[in-house]
């Protein structure tokens, strides 16, 4: 029996990429449906606020952003590796670009072309969610944002032209993060028919969307959060965990991400790594959880 559980949802491009992370290190996993918009009563007593999707949950721990829950795997499964060590700076790299720029490019045209199979509050809540975001003015974004994404296309065909994969013969993280944004970003005819002019970035699309998912098995959402009840979280810190003069451990921090979906998380600092930082909190219904969140990206504020 698996100890993993996605918290995610069909349509979710950032689930998609963990989807096949979780295929190439060929893992089983439980898998929790939420909802594609706020309120997610069942998600934030885990995360203390985040309402983002994905969220991995390996017990009494919670893993926010895909980044670092790519780290985490690749840490406890090494082997298959996703991306050897003399290619991760440049593959990290990439899935920044990707998870953001590209991801903003690809965003705005796609869910307009699927207005209509989503919830009629979908534009509100991204509204909501994303400075800068209006939900009147969804549709005047487009041009600019499309346009964005077609040149994006280009490069990542001529790319493709000359490679199998991004970054050589091999496919790595960088591949998965661009993957998941041109796979939703085919949803909107613009960019399907750009694909379809596109053979090298097509068949590369092809050959991912071919590649195996992991093997879900789905879980309700209280089985879950009981779980995380009957579970007590491992406060211990790893051997690689530094003493961060930023990030006192026992102090108090909020956490937000920096970009959009900004839901604070407070707790106590347990313990941090380079590019990760831990908290400890309690929450009234499912008791003691440590989150786990990836530094870059998100603004970290120590109470003073
Ligand atoms: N940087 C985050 C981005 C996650 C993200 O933007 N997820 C989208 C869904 S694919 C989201 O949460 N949208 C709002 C929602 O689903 O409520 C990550 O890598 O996990």
């Amino acid at each position: 029996m698996s100890d993993f559980i996605l918290h995610q949802y069909e349509l979710s491009p950032f689930s998609e990429k963990m989807r096949k992370v979780l295929g190439v290190k060929g893992l089983t996993y439980h898998s929790v449906d939420q909802p594609n918009i706020a309120p997610k009563p069942a998600l934030t007593p885990l995360t203390g606020g985040y309402r983002r999707i994905p969220v991995l949950q390996i017990g009494a721990h919670v893993y926010c952003d895909t980044a670092l829950m790519v780290r985490e795997l690749e840490r406890r499964f090494p082997e298959p590796c996703l991306t050897p060590p003399a290619l991760l700076g440049a593959a990290e790299i990439i899935a920044d670009w990707a998870d953001h720029r590209l991801f903003s490019m690809a965003a705005m045209p796609t869910v307009v072309a699927l207005a209509e199979i989503l919830p009629p509050e979908f534009f509100e809540d991204r509204a909501k969610m994303s400075p800068g975001f209006s939900a009147e003015g969804a549709g005047a974004m487009v041009p600019h944002f499309e346009s964005q994404m077609l040149l994006a296309m280009s490069t990542l065909d001529a790319q493709l032209q000359k490679a199998p994969f991004l970054l050589g013969e091999q496919l790595t993280l960088a591949d998965l993060s661009v993957y998941h944004v041109v796979n939703f970003a085919a949803a909107a005819p613009v960019f399907a028919n750009s694909l379809a002019a596109r053979p090298a970035l097509n068949d590369w699309l092809e050959k991912i969307r071919a590649m195996d998912s992991g093997n879900a098995t789905s879980m309700s959402q209280e089985a879950a959060l009981d779980i995380a009840r009957a579970a007590q979280p491992d406060k211990a810190s790893p051997p690689d965990a530094i003493e961060d003069a930023q990030l006192p451990v026992g102090a108090s921090l909020t956490i937000q991400a920096d970009d959009y979906g900004q839901e604070v998380t407070q707790g106590e600092i347990v313990w941090t790594r380079e590019n990760e930082v831990v908290v400890h909190r309690h929450d009234s219904d499912i008791g003691d959880i440590l989150v786990h969140y990836p530094k870059q990206g998100y603004r970290l504020a120590v109470a003073s």
